[in-house]
């Protein structure tokens, strides 16, 4: 194609012969095109070129001031029992930054003095501790990208199309590099009694936050993490340290842990019981339901943003399973009648976000764009239908059926 039909699309207004002469052609081919002619138009007119006096260093940093995502919440009645939502939409890559890391307090932010602050490790163990944060810092430690998710996350969506944007339906995961104590090798040195089945973790939060953990997963990946993304965790994410359970459920990252007890049975707290356990079409209840079945979505374009005009749009988002790694992750943008393998960006990591590109040449015309994704075990995210048929009406968690978004003509996108 020759380079006076690159520029004539590219001009304003020339999007009607733009969209007949691109008609047909591979995505990957206008893409190029799409950009070389972006390249020779940019010239910079002469007022643009100058320079700006600086700044002075600073001793810890801010984003451009420019930059404006943020966390998303709704003002509850009581905040300290609340949460906030990261910005998917205008995320990039698969890290969170720590400031938009999703929050979820039942008990509000406790300020807790790390001097001060101590975990007791009990139970079934032959040589019961009690640890301060400088000794568990002593200690070899291992850092991880892992993701985190609430298992309410997307609960909006079970009857259907809810929330209006990525934020408000997915915002409760968020992925992080996690830095901690592995918890095995705490548990070999305290002398782990043959009755030990599981570990009731208590935070030092006003909930008082309980969960049983098997021990078959404390003794495999589960860390004592007191890191995030290179430098303490934040306060909102369980400052001085937390439990981080990898690809299980938020509500099992106790924050704030003081308490570690190695018992036989499961304590069967609150947040196992009446919480956190998902009600079936029969009357009976899921219970210990940890892991995070896989997910993905598409993140841009995706609820409230609005395409500028026909052609190139990168599709991209994010897919994740608590099974481990992300196989394959497909997009259609026909209503699901075809499916395209989305490029996956690398190194793909068990248990972490994973970011998914599929280059589209929209025509212009409506449009309904969705992703599935398939993990390394073989477990092929649901459609909506499939999930609600064996799991029902009755659950508040571990919704993950395939999310859809809908591109109008006039480039609005909504949830459908
Ligand atoms: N001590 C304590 N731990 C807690 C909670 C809490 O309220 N108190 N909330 C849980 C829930 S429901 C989730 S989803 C995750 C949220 O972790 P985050 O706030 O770091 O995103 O923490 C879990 N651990
Ligand atoms: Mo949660």
């Amino acid at each position: 194609m020759s380079d006076k039909k690159h520029l004539a699309i590219w001009r304003s207004g020339d999007w009607a012969i733009g969209r007949r002469r691109f008609l047909g052609l591979g995505s990957l081919g206008a893409l190029a095109s799409t950009v070389a002619a972006a390249c020779r138009k940019a010239t910079p007119p002469a007022k643009a070129v100058q320079s700006w006096l600086g700044a002075p260093v600073s001793r810890y940093g801010a984003r451009a001031k420019y930059e404006t995502a943020a966390r998303e919440f709704r003002q509850s009645r009581r905040n300290e029992a609340s949460s906030s939502r990261t910005p998917l939409q205008s995320s990039h890559g698969v890290i969170t930054p720590s400031s938009l890391h999703f929050e979820r307090h039942h008990g509000g932010v406790p300020d807790i003095d790390p001097a001060t602050h101590r975990l007791l490790i009990h139970g079934l163990v032959d040589r019961p501790v009690i640890l301060t944060m400088d000794e568990i810092r002593r200690l070899p430690s291992v850092s991880r990208i892992y993701f985190l998710e609430c298992s309410g996350n997307t609960g909006s969506e079970w009857g259907g199309p809810n929330e209006p944007d990525v934020q408000r339906a997915f915002g409760l995961t968020s992925c992080s590099e996690w830095t901690g104590v592995p918890l095995r090798s705490i548990l070999d040195d305290l002398g782990l009694q043959s009755a030990g089945r599981w570990i009731v973790a208590e935070g030092a939060d006003a909930c008082r936050m309980t969960r049983s953990l098997p021990i078959e997963k404390a003794m495999d990946d589960v860390l004592l993490a007191y890191g995030q993304n290179g430098e303490a965790l934040r306060p909102e994410q369980g400052y001085p340290l937390r439990l981080f359970v990898p690809g299980w459920e938020g509500n099992i990252n106790v924050k704030w842990l003081r308490v570690l007890k190695v018992v036989a049975e499961p304590a069967m707290s609150r947040e196992e019981t009446s919480k956190y356990t998902d009600l079936m079409p029969d009357g009976r209840a899921r219970q210990f339901s940890f892991t995070m079945d896989a997910k993905s979505v598409i993140t841009h374009p995706s609820g409230g943003h609005k395409l500028a005009s026909p052609g190139v749009c990168e599709i991209t988002g994010l897919a994740w399973s608590g099974r481990g790694a992300i196989a394959r992750v497909e997009v259609s943008t026909d209503n699901g009648a075809t499916w395209h393998t989305a490029t996956l960006d690398t190194p793909v990591l068990k248990l972490a976000h994973t970011r998914f590109h599929y280059t589209w040449w929209w025509d212009g015309q409506p449009a309904v764009i969705r992703s599935r994704c398939i993990d390394e075990t073989g477990y092929v995210q649901p459609t909506r239908e499939e999930l609600v048929a064996v799991r029902g009406f009755f659950s508040n968690y571990h919704y993950n059926g395939i999310q859809s978004w809908k591109v109008q003509p006039d480039g609005t996108v909504t949830n459908a």
